[in-house]
C-alpha cells in the first residue's frame, strides 16, 4: 500500500472480496480483457478516426514500455491533464500497467492547481496536451516547472511537445521494445488511480482508488445502466472526472466492449452532432449543461433517435428541466448523485418517471451502506434531513496524505459526505442541501475557502468571503463580499476576472458577483459568519 493511503481493515476487506464485489484484477487488465474478448470492435472515436480494441491495449503497452525507459516505475505519480482524446485513455492504461498512478487534474486547471498536485502528489511528470480550447498548456508546463517545490522529472505533452517530450516519441519507443516484458502488476488492493475531491479546503484533496475498488464502481454501474458491448458512450463532461471516467463513464463502457465516443470540444452543438452521427446510445451531463442541450436541441434538432439513457448529476436538476429530458431529447432520464470519493446514487432505467424525476436515486451496491444523521451525529427519523453518512466497497477510507483532515471526516470507516438529504421509501435519496462550505457551480465544486483566499491576495482587497447562491443558469452563482483596503476602488468584474487569471486559477472560480461591504459580518467567536451575508435580492 502506497505511504499516505488509508487501507480498508482487513476483516471488511476480506468480506468485500467474499461478497464478490473485489475480483483482485488490476484495471490495466480490464482492456486486456475487453480486447480479448472484442478486439476487433471499436473502442475509441475521436476526430473521426476509429481505433479498435486491439489496437488500443497494443498501444496502451507500447506507451508503457516508452514510459518505463523514461524512468517511470510503479509508485510514481503522474498529473493527468488532458481533455478527452484518445491519449487520454492510451496514458490511463500506459500507466495503470506500470503500477505508476495518475493523478486527474480537470481540463479547466491552471498552474495553481497544477502546481499544487504536482507538489502534493509529490509528481515524477506532468502529463498535458499542446492546446485545448484556445489555452496553451505548455505555457502552465513551463511555469510549473519553474516553480521550487516541484520535483517534476518529465513534462510528456500529447500533440506538438515544443522543448517537452511528445507523448508519441515515448510510444514510439516503446514500440521498438516489444521483446521487454512489462511487470507484474501490484497487488489489486492498492491504490490505482488519484481523483480530485470537490474541494471543501483551501485546493483539491487527493482521492486514492485501488484497482478492487474502481473496476468494481465501472463494472457494477455499467450493469446497473445496462450497458453492453451494444453501448456508444459519449464523454460529453471530461473523462477526469468520476463522473464520465467510471460512472460508468469511459471505463465501464470499455469493460463490457461498448465504444466510447470522444467529441472534439465540450459545446451541445458538437455533442448533439456526434450522437447523431456516432448512434449515441448513453451519456453523461451535469444540469447546466442538460439544459444548454434542451435549448439547441429544440432550435436545431438532430437525429437523436439512438440515445437511450441520458445521466444528469453533479448537481441537482431543477423539476421543470429534468422534465424536459423526454419530451425533447426522447429518451430515459436517470439522476445520479455520486462524489469522488465513492458512493454512487442512481435511479434505474426501469424505474417509473415520478420516482426518477423526484429524487436522486440510490446506492450502487448492496455492499453501500449509508446513515443520515443530525448535527450530533444521531440518526435522523425517516424522511428527515441529515446529514449524509456512508462506507462500503468502494469508497474510500482516507484521503492522501491528510490525517488531521481524516480524522476529523471518517468516523469508523464512515465518510462524512458534508450533504444533506432525506431518505425515501425504498432507499432513494432526496439531496437536500449541504453543510460543507462548497459552491455548486454548473456541477464544478468550488471552495469557498479557496476563492476568498485568492481575492484576499488582491490589492484592493483587505478581507473577502464568499458564498454560493441559486442561480436559473448555473444552479448556483460565485457571490464575493469584499471589504476595501483604504481608498481602495472596488475592482471591476474584468479586473477581477484578469488578476484570477493572472494567479493562474481556474477561470471556473471567479466569482460572478462581487460587492463592497463596510464589514464581514462575524461570529461570536470572531470567525467568519458566511450565513449572515446579506442575500441577493
Ligand atoms: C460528482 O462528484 P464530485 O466529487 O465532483 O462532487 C461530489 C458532490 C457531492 O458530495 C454533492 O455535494 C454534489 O457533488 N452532487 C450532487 C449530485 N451529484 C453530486 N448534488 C445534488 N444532486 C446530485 N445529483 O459530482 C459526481 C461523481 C460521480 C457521479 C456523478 C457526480
Amino acid at each position: 500500500m502506497l505511504s499516505g493511503c488509508v487501507p480498508w481493515p482487513a476483516e471488511e476487506a476480506d468480506r468485500h472480496r467474499r461478497d464478490g464485489y473485489w475480483k483482485g484484477e488490476p484495471l490495466g487488465e480490464l482492456l486486456r480483457r475487453a480486447a480479448a474478448e472484442h478486439g476487433d470492435r471499436t473502442a475509441l472515436v475521436a476526430r473521426g478516426a476509429r481505433i479498435g480494441y486491439r489496437e488500443l491495449d497494443t498501444r496502451a503497452d507500447d506507451l508503457a514500455r516508452g514510459l518505463l525507459a523514461l524512468g517511470l516505475a510503479r509508485g510514481d505519480r503522474v498529473v493527468v491533464h488532458l481533455p478527452n482524446r484518445p491519449e487520454f485513455v492510451l496514458a490511463t492504461f500506459a500507466l495503470l500497467r506500470i503500477g505508476a498512478l495518475p493523478v486527474y487534474a480537470l481540463p479547466a486547471h491552471r498552474e495553481r492547481e497544477i502546481a499544487h498536485l504536482c507538489g502534493f502528489a509529490g509528481a515524477r511528470a506532468y502529463l498535458t496536451a499542446d492546446r485545448y480550447l484556445g489555452h496553451d498548456h505548455r505555457d502552465t508546463a513551463r511555469r510549473v516547472a519553474a516553480l521550487s517545490g516541484v520535483a517534476l522529472r518529465h513534462v510528456l505533452v500529447a500533440g506538438d511537445a515544443q522543448e517537452f517530450t511528445a507523448l508519441d516519441a515515448v510510444e514510439r519507443a516503446g514500440r521498438t521494445l516489444r521483446h521487454t516484458p512489462l511487470p507484474p502488476p501490484g497487488p489489486s488492493g492498492d491504490a490505482a488511480l488519484f481523483l480530485l475531491s470537490g474541494g471543501t479546503t483551501g485546493l483539491p484533496k487527493l482521492i486514492p482508488r485501488t484497482h478492487d475498488d474502481y473496476a468494481y464502481n465501472a463494472r457494477a454501474a455499467a450493469e446497473v445502466c445496462g450497458f453492453d458491448r451494444g453501448t456508444v458512450y459519449l464523454a460529453a463532461l471530461p473523462a477526469a472526472h468520476n463522473f464520465a471516467l467510471a460512472c460508468p463513464g469511459v471505463l465501464g463502457t470499455l469493460a463490457v466492449g461498448g465504444t466510447v465516443v470522444l467529441p472534439d470540444d465540450p459545446s451541445p452543438q458538437e455533442s448533439l452532432r456526434l450522437v447523431a452521427e456516432e448512434r449515441v446510445t448513453a451519456t453523461a451531463l451535469v444540469p447546466s449543461l442538460l439544459a444548454m442541450w434542451l435549448d439547441a436541441q429544440e432550435w436545431l434538432p438532430e437525429d437523436l433517435s439512438s440515445l437511450r439513457l441520458l445521466q444528469v448529476g453533479g448537481a441537482r436538476p431543477d423539476a421543470a428541466t429534468a422534465a424536459r429530458v423526454r419530451p425533447v431529447l426522447g429518451c430515459t432520464l436517470q439522476q445520479v448523485f455520486g462524489m469522488a470519493e465513492g458512493l454512487l446514487c442512481l435511479t434505474r432505467p426501469d424505474d417509473p418517471e415520478e420516482l426518477v424525476l423526484s429524487c436522486q436515486g440510490r446506492p450502487l451496491s448492496p455492499g453501500d451502506e449509508v446513515r443520515v444523521v443530525d448535527s450530533d451525529g444521531r440518526p435522523v427519523p425517516q424522511g428527515a434531513v441529515g446529514e449524509l453518512l456512508t462506507r462500503g466497497p468502494y469508497t474510500l477510507r482516507g484521503y492522501y496524505r491528510l490525517p488531521e483532515h481524516n480524522s476529523r471526516t471518517f468516523t469508523g470507516g464512515w465518510y462524512r459526505t458534508g450533504d444533506l438529504v432525506r431518505s425515501l421509501p425504498g432507499g432513494n435519496l432526496a439531496v437536500e442541501g449541504r453543510v460543507k462550505d462548497v459552491i455548486n457551480r454548473a456541477g464544478e465544486k468550488v471552495s469557498a475557502e479557496e476563492v476568498e483566499e485568492h481575492l484576499a491576495a488582491h490589492p484592493a482587497v483587505r478581507q473577502a468571503a464568499v458564498v454560493g447562491e441559486r442561480d436559473t443558469v448555473l444552479g448556483e452563482r460565485i457571490t464575493a463580499f469584499v471589504v476595501l483596503a483604504d481608498g481602495a476602488p472596488c475592482p471591476t468584474p474584468a479586473q477581477l476576472a484578469a488578476f484570477l487569471r493572472d494567479r493562474g486559477v481556474a477561470a471556473f472560480k471567479t466569482p460572478d458577483r462581487l460587492t463592497a461591504l463596510p464589514a464581514l459580518p462575524l461570529t461570536a467567536i470572531g470567525k467568519l459568519d458566511r450565513k449572515s451575508l446579506p442575500t441577493a435580492p
